[in-house]
Parts: C-alpha cells; structure tokens; sequence
C-alpha cells in the first residue's frame, strides 16, 4: 500500500493560469521533480517527508501550458537514490527533458551508464538537513570522480546559513555547480549586507559555480502573486552573472505551508528578473541548452 502524503501536505495548484509572459521558443524549466506515483515508484525509506504523487503526465502538461519546450527533472530526496521514477519521466519525454539525479559512492558504472543514456546529466548533493543525513564530503568526492568522465555536473541545495562551512569544498571542485534557489538567501536582509553578497562572491571569484533564480514562493514574505521581495535578489543575479543563471518553476512545490503558488504567476515573475529579451534568451534556453543538452 503506497503511503499517504504527510499530513497538511499541500497539493500543486490544480489550474493554473496560462501567464502573460511568453517563453522565447525552446524555453527550458530547469528545475522541477516527478513524485511517484507511490505504487510503482515507492518514496524511498529513508525519506523525511511523504509527498502526494505528482506523475510525469502532469508536469508535461504544465510544461505545455507554460509555453516551455524542455524540463530538466531533478532527484527530489524523498525518492532517495532510487532514481526509477526520475528514468521513466525521461523515457517518455523522448528527448524533451534531462535529468539530474542522486547517486552513492558505490554506484556502478553501468548504473550511470544508463542513467546518462535516459538523460542523466548531473548529480545533486542536498545539504538540507530538513531533507537528507548530508553524506560525508569523501562520498561527494568519490561520486565526482566517477561522472567527470561523463562530462556531468553538480547540483547543490543547502541554506545560506551553511554556505562559509561549504565554501572550500565548493570552490575546489572539477565541475560546474549549481547552486539551488540563489543559496537561499534571507530577503528580509538588504542585497548590499554582508549574506547575499558571500553568495554573490561565490559566483563572482567562481567561474565554475552557476545558480537558479528560482524558487521566490520558498523564500518571499511578501508572497505571491509578484514575490515583490525576492525579485530584486534574482535579477541582481541575472544582470551581474547572465551566463551562468538558470531558471525553474520547482513544480510540485514540496514541503510548502502557507500557500501553493500558480506556477503562471510564477512564469510572469521572469520578465521582472530578466528584463530584456536576450536575458530572458540566455536564461531559459542558452544556458540550460549549454548545461544539459550539448
Ligand atoms: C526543492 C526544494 C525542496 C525539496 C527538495 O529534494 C527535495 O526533497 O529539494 C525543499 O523542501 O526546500 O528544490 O524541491
């Protein structure tokens, strides 16, 4: 019997609204998950929440709603190294997602072999430990050892409180990184204070370390429908770093309390975070393209 979803566990928005804001053709979400269906892909056991099943149908069609043309699916944590439902998502996509997944330190060859035939292109290290045990950073780096030869990257997901005691290990890897939802900055703290501008530090002393403008629902007080607060934070970083910023609607939205976005309000948050057509053309299409479909 497949679990039920944590209780209080908030749903993604049954309709959302088609934005004002059209996608430039060839349009990629970079960062979006698929959760089960838990009775052919069960959460994995050592989950920290259980999330209501978002299937690969629903995100497609949210994609084509949207006015997008790719995904890139990335391993949420509470299907742990399992990365089925991740694969099948990829499968059906036939050329029209990539993916991101988590692997451990004594993955075979021939597991990522078939991981990089459906798709797979990075591997991503959550550092949240409202999510995930971190693995030690001998694990990360046995793992990184194994996909450079298959020219993949890294994402990372951790809290801006945690960014100085990640900082060594960061900046010293091989690969490209991308760090999720801009480092998770505190936006009631000015863009010029000593937090947000580490983080921008990172990017700019870092020519491997990429990031996603994502994620304003997670991080706003303010709250939707424009996430007034945090935009200044994403277009900052989309003016000062336009090559290495990509953008994602983090559909289904886990672990969220106070409200579910309607991922069309958060589409017409774009043209607020990259005002110009040749941003937004580098945002969506150049720089994920770059990343997951050379
Ligand atoms: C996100 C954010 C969250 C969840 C996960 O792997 C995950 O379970 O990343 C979160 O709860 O902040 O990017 O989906």
């Amino acid at each position: 019997m497949p679990s039920p979803p944590d209780p209080g566990w908030l749903p993604f928005h049954p309709s959302p609204s088609k934005p004002r804001f059209s996608p430039p053709a060839g349009a990629v979400d970079a960062h979006c998950h698929v959760f089960g269906p838990g009775d052919r892909f069960p959460y994995a056991a050592e989950r920290k929440y259980t999330p209501g099943d978002a299937g690969k149908d629903a995100l497609f069609a949210l994609r084509d709603l949207l006015g997008f043309e790719r995904n890139v699916i990335v391993q949420a944590s509470c299907h742990g190294a399992d990365n089925r439902a991740l694969v099948d998502a990829l499968d059906a996509a036939h050329g029209r997602a990539r993916g991101v997944a988590t692997v451990r330190a004594d993955v075979t060859d021939q597991a990522l072999a078939e991981l990089h035939a459906a798709g797979v292109r990075g591997v991503r290290f959550n550092f949240v430990r409202r999510l995930v045990d971190p693995a030690p950073d001998a694990d990360h780096r046995a793992i990184i050892e194994r996909i450079t030869a298959l020219g993949w990257h890294v994402v990372v997901y951790f809290e801006a409180a945690d960014l100085e005691a990640r900082w060594e290990f960061l900046t010293s890897l091989p690969t490209t990184v991308v760090v999720d939802h801009m480092g998770r900055p505190d936006v009631s703290q000015p863009i010029d204070g000593p937090g947000f501008q580490r983080f921008v530090r990172l990017l700019a002393e870092h020519d491997h370390i990429w990031t996603k403008v994502s994620c304003p629902e997670r991080l706003s007080r303010t709250g939707p429908p424009g996430y007034d607060d945090v935009t200044p934070f994403a277009r900052y970083l989309v003016a000062r770093f336009p090559d290495r910023v990509l953008w994602g609607t983090d559909w289904p939205h886990p672990n969220l309390t106070h409200h579910m976005p309607d991922d069309g309000q958060l589409v017409d948050v774009i043209p607020r975070i990259a005002p110009t057509a040749e941003l937004q053309h580098q945002l969506l299409v150049d720089n994920p393209m770059r990343l997951y479909w050379r």
